[in-house]
């Protein structure tokens, strides 16, 4: 138990974790599912090019999202690169910049300019009045975000985009499970992707999907991802390999099956997080379903510094040192961050007020009860003798301001020589 800063690792106490515990955990799955998947794929001598996994699953994120169609690709980040190439977009896409920076970058891969609209500070969602605001001449899409799962203003922003005859794309990376009013989320823009990245609530160790219900932009995006093939007129870049692999399908299926398990222990994770943090002053643990029937991927703190006394970062140096590897999911936001500091763009308090509050804490099926209840009682101290906690860190001579070196996170596996 700690109940002194000096029990705190960061000043030299002993370490809550003895093996790191970090935000992005992948979530358990059944493995003899996936093995017997992947040896179906073996014996089937078919293991890329759109086999028999891949189109069964591209069939059950169709279902999930509620459309007609869905194109798997290697990731998401290449998904939307397809997705913007398809629907033929040139000059401005408007976008939020509380994103993780996939979303610019895919759109400036294409030669497009994304141009940052501020966020309604309630969903952390692009605000409607904002993006209206940020529409020119040159603007050829609106490009949501639904920010950890957290339903955008679809029908407003439906409204925006139709006034100026807009494609309207929602980033669904973080949505695979989501819903509002009985909507799936992935069902409420024109297209929308997702991402199944090894770090995400589905995942396919790599992949995502491009979504829709407009066949024919479904059929481009198709063409595209594998070379072009067979689109009609050809394109002006030809195409692009974004295949999902047999082997990345399997895991992606096995991992969709294990979709209600995993959101009903994220759900567990969050209130026991609410209640073991629900009378710290200045913590505040988001809620989600407010907004939406959440998947609970992201388990994120909003830090008050003026009322807790010690910065968000101070508090991430903190855990680190207890072995616990959080991440400021999405600090800063992506229009402090190169290429894209110098872009133009309309003032962005909103965003930028919310990057320098939120963390990520850890959560997941990797994460229990008695895990929370440890990390929780780092934060409750910290949060008991805040303006303590950063007079010390403050008066730590420059060598030894850093937190002892205890990574979070297992050293990577070097390639072999
Ligand atoms: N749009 C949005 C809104 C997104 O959040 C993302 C991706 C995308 C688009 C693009 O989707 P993809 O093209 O990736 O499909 C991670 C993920 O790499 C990224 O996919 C994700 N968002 C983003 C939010 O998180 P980093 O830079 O934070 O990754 P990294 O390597 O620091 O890992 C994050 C945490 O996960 C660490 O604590 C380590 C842990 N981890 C990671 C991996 C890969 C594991 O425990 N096991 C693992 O296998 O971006």
């Amino acid at each position: 138990m700690k109940t002194a800063l000096d029990d705190l690792a960061f000043f030299g106490g002993p370490a809550a974790f003895p093996r790191p515990l970090q935000v992005g955990r992948p979530n358990h799955i059944d493995r003899q599912k996936l093995f017997e998947r992947l040896g179906r794929a073996l014996d089937n001598q078919w293991l890329s090019n759109g086999g028999p996994l891949v189109q069964e699953f591209e069939q059950r994120v169709a279902e999930l999202a509620g459309v007609r169609h869905a194109v798997a690709t290697c990731n998401a980040t290449v998904g939307f690169q397809l997705l913007m190439h398809a629907a033929g977009l040139a000059g401005e896409v408007i976008m939020p910049s509380m994103t993780f920076v996939a979303t610019p970058h895919a759109v400036r891969w294409l030669g497009l300019t994304p141009v940052f609209a501020d966020i309604d500070p309630d969903t952390g969602n692009l605000d409607p009045e904002c993006a209206a605001g940020a529409v020119t001449p040159r603007t050829s899409a609106l490009l949501g975000v639904h920010l950890w799962g957290r339903p955008c203003a679809a029908d407003a922003l439906r409204k925006v985009a139709d006034t100026h005859g807009l494609p309207l794309f929602f980033d669904a990376a973080h949505a695979v499970g989501c819903s509002v009013d009985g909507r799936p989320l992935g069902s409420l823009g024109d297209a929308e992707v997702f991402s199944f990245h090894a770090t995400k609530l589905v995942n396919a160790f790599e992949g995502g999907a491009v979504v829709t219900d407009d066949a024919e932009l479904a059929g481009r995006v198709r063409a595209l991802h594998n070379f072009g093939a067979g689109l009609a007129g050809g394109s002006p870049a030809g195409g692009t390999n974004a295949k999902m692999s047999e082997a990345a399908a399997a895991m992606g299926l096995t991992s969709l099956e294990a979709l209600p398990a995993v959101m009903a222990h994220n759900r567990r994770n969050h209130a026991t997080y609410r209640t073991e943090l629900k009378d710290v002053p200045g913590v505040l643990v988001a809620e989600h379903d407010k907004h939406g029937l959440n998947n609970h991927q992201y388990l994120i703190v909003e830090i008050d510094e003026e009322i807790t006394g010690f910065t968000r970062d101070l508090l991430r140096d903190v855990l680190l040192a207890e072995r616990v590897g959080t991440r400021a999911y999405f600090s800063p936001g992506c229009h402090q961050l190169e290429p894209y500091r110098r872009l133009r763009h309309a003032p962005l308090p909103h965003t930028e007020h919310l990057a320098r509050r939120v963390l990520a804490l850890p959560t997941g099926t990797a994460v229990a009860d008695e895990d929370i209840r440890r990390i929780c009682e780092v934060v409750r101290l910290c949060a008991a003798r805040g303006h303590e906690l950063t007079a010390r860190h403050q008066a730590m001579a420059p060598a030894s301001a850093s937190p002892p070196p205890q990574p979070a996170s297992r050293p990577r596996p070097q390639p072999r020589p």
